[in-house]
């Protein structure tokens, strides 16, 4: 066994537990393990298995990509410290777990930063996003590609919420992420961090009040069931992203490594139709079922109190201009 292993080995006992051990020393040159915290069906998984199928074409059938699915190789921060390590071939996360890692991530997951999904979509496809996937090469990860999250609203077990005042003082869950325990106490509320899979549970237990998600992970997380009342601030709109272990992506030929980014490219658009669809069925599913959801009257108290995290966020003339050049893109 190399060096390399043993670190991979004993990250991995810290990291994940059993299933990612197997994962990872299961480790056929010709198949690329990513991790997912959502299950089989969702989106996100749905493309990053487009992509396989993709890569497979495109390569004769040399490579190909096994989905790991539903957080079984531990949480997104754990699994993104290992795919940095090589330990895992790819990952597909929030944004926000990649904020501690680089603070190029954290621009698009600022709060009310884009207007619209479009607006999103368009600064994503273009050299914005160009320039957070080539920000994350020093720390071990390639980015690939992005793809949809919909918009992030607040969910709870106690009342609709209306304005700031209405969340004092109540426990709300966030990503392992600086910028969202910021957020959260910029409107009066205690931010307790923790991974998307302890959710449910502190929340049919009142660990926490509430948490903030789009509609299908509130869904599949079956998160609706204890925190009924979902309120539409959509105040933040962070993409997920597709990042591959630069130790990986070393050991491919050029031409693979062509395959694999045409690949991730083309994953894209079939994501997005299947985001899209996804959205609309959840909202509908979840109403059926009972979900209080309620529009904000007026967003403008939230667009305020959350906005100085932006300037203690915004520490580098990097991020300002990119911040800028987002801005711009605004239709
Ligand atoms: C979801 C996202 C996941 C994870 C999750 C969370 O919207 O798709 O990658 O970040 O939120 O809140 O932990």
């Amino acid at each position: 066994m190399t060096g390399g292993f043993t670190l991979d080995r004993r990250m991995l006992m810290v990291g994940g537990g059993a299933a990612l051990l197997a994962a990872c020393e299961a480790r056929p040159t010709n198949i690329l393990r990513s991790n997912d915290t959502h299950p089989y069906g969702y989106p996100t998984v749905e493309a990053v298995e487009e992509l396989g199928r993709q890569l497979s074409r495109l390569t004769d059938g040399r490579l190909s990509v096994k989905v790991y699915a539903g957080g079984q190789l531990g949480s997104e921060r754990d699994t993104l410290e290992i795919t940095t390590f090589g330990g895992l071939d790819m990952n597909r996360v929030n944004l926000a777990p990649l904020n501690s890692i680089e603070k190029m991530t954290i621009v698009p997951s600022l709060p009310f930063l884009f207007r619209s999904q479009e607006h999103l979509r368009q600064a994503m496809d273009g050299a914005p996003g160009e320039v957070i996937l080539n920000s994350l090469e020093p720390h071990g990860l390639i980015g690939l590609c992005f793809y949809d999250s919909g918009a992030r609203s607040f969910y709870n077990t106690k009342q609709p919420i209306n304005s700031p005042d209405d969340m004092k003082g109540m426990k709300i869950r966030v990503q392992n992420s600086d910028l969202y325990v910021s957020m959260i106490r910029a409107l009066g509320a205690d931010a307790t961090p923790m991974s998307l899979g302890e959710v449910y549970q502190s929340l049919v237990q009142g660990v926490i009040d509430g948490a903030e998600n789009n509609w299908p992970s509130y869904d599949s997380g079956r998160h609706y069931e204890a925190a009924p009342y979902y309120s539409l601030t959509g105040h933040v709109m962070a993409p997920e992203i597709l990042v591959m272990s630069v130790a990986r992506w070393e050991a491919l030929k050029p031409s693979d490594r062509e395959a694999v980014r045409e690949a991730a490219r083309l994953s894209v658009p079939y994501m997005r139709e299947r985001w899209d669809k996804r959205v609309s069925a959840s909202r509908v599913k979840l109403l059926a079922e009972g979900v209080q959801a309620n529009e904000i009257p007026d967003l403008a108290p939230f667009v305020e109190a959350m906005r100085p995290v932006w300037n203690q966020f915004l520490t580098t003339e990097d991020q300002r201009q990119l911040v800028t050049q987002i801005e711009e893109m605004a239709p």
